[in-house]
């Protein structure tokens, strides 16, 4: 460096317009040096980018402290704790900065140019402890929680490995160990004074009429915390992670006969519970380790809120005033269990005291219809694993029978369907039943899918407590999803509205007022056309394709699911493909289409779609005939970072799922909030977005719910869809001969015969209102003003769909 430091950043501070001396600012800055000069390859950029992390979290250290000390107090309320199997955090550079009003121009002056600051982010591993959605959304809760104050924990586990990392092979997709901890985490803190002891197997004993469970083996939860940043304010949040180890360190007289490795066997037992992130669709092998992952975090955080809540000089009868346990799906169901187990044994209450306590504490969101995907576990597996917790859930079980009974008389259908224990074959705890029984209120997370919730999966729970259940509509932060992933868009609308909507983000409504305004319209056109350009270099550099800006960017992102529908988005491309062939002259609206997601390992026909994808792209992409007027672009490894890259730059949003699938959806509302239309069922939060904006702002298509229920139960026949469509019978047959696997003729035999003979999930049906839907959409590309007009009035509808509005409802409505 050829001036000092510290001069550089005096000079940063005065650009940005901080002055003065011994500052948070000049820490800041010693800190950072101290950092970088403790590394032996100070010059690189990974060091630059360790060191300045490191100088972020010991300014987060303070904040902590500072927060945590003003929570101890009775004057500052119940304390939220967010109990999640997954949390998709991505990058934490970026957003500490902002949080810290370190930002751009400042790191900009410590680095030679742009790119190197650029390069020193990216450098940044993506913390992916979450398969999608439901990761995610913990992640945008925390930073809403930190912003809005809100006193607050989420709980995890520190997994050894994320998400896998997805490669591409052939157009095949191949899994990846996701090793994220390789070159350490600057942004975790060990908490070496906090760990308890968590048991498994063993046996149950009665001692004076109390039962004592006394497990086979304990591991050891040690806590990881972190520091989540609030924007706008010096507050943060917690995500705690518990890492287990063995009780016992390795046995040394085993190591003294030579035997190394079974000296530390049980270390590295132990250590599995935190090896791996399951994926969503997880077969039934290893489900005892998931069991025992859950179990894990359940006890762990308890146990830790429970010591808190205690060291506060608070009683143990009022924990559920002070304590809000909110489980995130059933994953951590095991809460009410394990909270019953400590306060009836371990503290020595009553039944009656005990289960108000609990019920009062917890609440549940569930965030998916498919009754296939609800967690059941084996009598079995538990009764081995957890025995003292079995003997609980029968106990809740009996008493919440008996009342229904009581209720229901004479209605033994009905108690076999509402009872905690699913009778039908193998015996198996519900866990969804038990997250029920126990909540103090149970939420939907989109309108649509909280009605479906107590009309079809929890309708007799519904007919017994109604007052009970509840919607809220997911949200997303803004401050990562506008603010930091798209900073062209955000200074566009600084300038039009004034920057107050950075912390209320409702007066984004100000824009739709504003958006026939032709300079308004062309700036927000250039500002997309800039995002496009850096997406286009991206791919390039990724794939090697050339990409034209000028196309329309048509992005479906998502995990691939087969009710998500990217197959539908394919059979639109050949389509489209075909249609250009036949008459390659007529005036085609050029178009972009870029997929990306991760298939879950067993899921085959994810996986087949994925290779479908890649074999379509490769036809259409070297097909001279087209000029170059339909690519098709698969990007690998979709996260959260790479979303960051995709989302500002889309013009068409991708939201297709067969109505009545997709719980809520949380893409959609990002890239809507970035200027994206949106193409889409009447499903999830679609429905909310639509009716935000103004329908006639959506391109909403499809058979709508009750039309798809209704359709199915009348024998549904996709064969007649076909037959009726000349060009949907074109689609299937090439794709089903092997026109686009001409090595390979009969790889996507399955697929197509699928379609034609179940289609579970309507594509036959919905294929025909999707293309001139997507007429439409070309349609209106070709008039930009108009396009643009309509893009700004999505962005001034959003305002709704912040996680701070969110989480401001449940503050309200069910965490009080
Ligand atoms: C279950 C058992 C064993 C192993 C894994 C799982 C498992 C893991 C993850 C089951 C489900 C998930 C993830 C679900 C999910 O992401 N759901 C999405 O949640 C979003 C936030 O509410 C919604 O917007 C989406 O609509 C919903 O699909």
């Amino acid at each position: 460096m050829s001036i000092s430091f510290k001069s550089k950043v005096v000079g940063a501070l005065h650009k940005v317009g901080i002055t003065g001396h011994n500052r948070f600012e000049d820490r800041f800055a010693e800190t950072y040096q101290r950092a970088l000069a403790q590394r032996t390859d100070q010059g690189s950029s990974i060091a630059r980018t360790h060191a300045l992390a490191e100088a972020c979290q010991s300014l987060l250290a303070d904040r902590w402290a500072q927060t945590q000390n003003q929570d101890a107090g009775r004057s500052a309320g119940r304390r939220i704790h967010y109990l999640s199997m997954e949390f998709l955090m991505g990058r934490a550079l970026s957003n500490a900065l902002a949080a810290l009003s370190l930002r751009p121009e400042f790191v900009a002056s410590l680095s030679s140019s742009d790119a190197e600051l650029t390069a020193v982010l990216e450098n940044e591993v993506d913390a992916a402890l979450g398969n999608g959605g439901l990761g995610r959304l913990a992640a945008c809760f925390l930073d809403s929680f930190a912003t809005l104050g809100l006193p607050s924990f989420g709980y995890g586990l520190r997994y050894e490995f994320g998400m896998f990392a997805q490669r591409i092979q052939d157009g095949r997709q191949i899994e990846v160990p996701d090793a994220w901890l390789t070159n350490g985490n600057a942004w975790e803190y060990r908490r070496s004074e906090l760990r308890f002891p968590v048991g498994f197997g063993g046996t149950v004993t009665s001692e004076g009429g109390a039962r004592r469970w006394n497990p086979a083996e304990h591991l050891i939860a040690q806590a990881f915390d972190f520091v989540v940043p609030g924007h706008g304010t010096e507050r943060v949040s917690t995500l705690r992670q518990w890492q287990a180890h063995a009780a016992q360190p390795i046995d040394l007289a085993r190591f003294g006969r030579g035997e190394h490795a079974a000296s530390a066997a049980h270390c590295q037992a132990a250590e599995v519970v935190n090896w791996v992130l399951y994926p969503d669709d997880s077969t039934s092998a290893g489900r005892e380790l998931r069991l025992k992952q859950e179990f894990f975090l359940v006890s762990a955080s308890l146990q830790d809120m429970l010591a808190r809540h205690l060291a506060e000089n608070k009683e143990t009868h009022t924990f559920g005033k002070w304590n809000a346990v909110h489980l995130n799906d059933t994953h951590p169901a095991l809460t009410p269990a394990e909270l019953m187990r400590l306060l009836l044994d371990e503290y020595g209450l009553g039944w009656d005291e005990a289960w108000a306590i609990t019920r009062e504490a917890i609440s549940y969101t569930n965030h998916t219809l498919m009754p296939e995907a609800l967690e059941t576990w084996s009598v079995q597996m538990f009764q081995s694993l957890l025995p003292r917790h079995l003997e609980i859930i029968y106990e809740i079980n009996r008493r919440f029978l008996s009342e229904a009974r009581g209720r229901f008389p004479d209605n033994d259908e009905f108690i076999s369907r509402i009872s905690l224990i699913d009778e039908a074959g193998e015996r198996r705890v519900r866990m969804a039943a038990l997250a029920i029984v126990a909540s103090s209120k149970v939420n939907g997370v989109s309108a649509l899918h909280s009605k479906l919730m107590v009309q079809t999966i929890f309708a007799e729970y519904a007919a017994l407590w109604p007052e009970r259940f509840l919607n809220v509509t997911n949200g997303v932060t803004p401050r990562r999803w506008l603010i930091q992933a798209n900073p062209i868009l955000s200074t566009l609308i600084d300038e039009q509205i004034g920057d107050g909507w950075r912390t209320d983000l409702t007066k984004l409504g100000a824009l739709a007022g504003m958006a026939a305004q032709p300079p308004l319209c062309q700036a927000f056109l250039a500002a997309k056309l800039a995002n496009k350009t850096r997406l286009a270099g991206y791919v390039r550099s990724e794939l090697g394709i050339s990409i034209d800006p000028a196309s329309m960017f048509d992005a479906q992102v998502k995990r691939i699911h087969e009710y998500k529908r990217q197959l539908l988005n394919v059979l639109h491309v050949v389509a489209r493909y075909q249609a250009m062939v036949a008459d390659p002259n007529a005036d085609w609206t050029p178009r972009t289409v870029i997929f990306a997601g991760k298939a879950a390992s067993a899921y085959h026909n994810a996986k087949l779609i994925i290779q479908l994808i890649h074999d379509v792209a490769r036809v259409v992409n070297s097909d001279a005939r087209l000029g170059g007027r339909l690519k098709v672009v698969f990007l690998p490894n979709y996260g959260v970072s790479l979303a960051e890259k995709i989302i500002p730059a889309a013009d068409l949003s991708e939201q297709i799922s067969t109505a009545g699938t997709e719980a809520s959806g949380t893409g959609n509302m990002k890239f809507a909030l970035n200027g994206a239309l949106t193409i889409g069922t009447w499903d999830g939060a679609n429905i909310e977005m639509a009716e935000a904006m103004g329908k006639e702002n959506m391109f909403v298509f499809g058979r709508l719910a009750d039309q798809v229920a209704e359709m199915k139960a009348l024998a549904y026949d996709p064969r007649l869809y076909v037959e009726q469509n000349r060009q949907l019978k074109g689609v299937l047959d090439a794709i089903a001969t092997g026109e686009f696997s001409p090595g390979e003729t009969s790889r996507y035999r399955g697929l197509t015969d699928n379609l034609l003979n179940s289609d579970t999930y309507m594509l036959m049906a919905d294929f025909a209102d999707y293309m001139a839907t997507q007429a439409r959409v070309d349609a209106l590309f070709n008039q930009p003003e108009q396009w643009a007009q309509m893009a700004l009035r999505n962005v001034a509808a959003m305002g709704w769909f912040s996680s701070d509005r969110t989480i401001g409802e449940y503050v309200d409505k069910i965490w009080h």
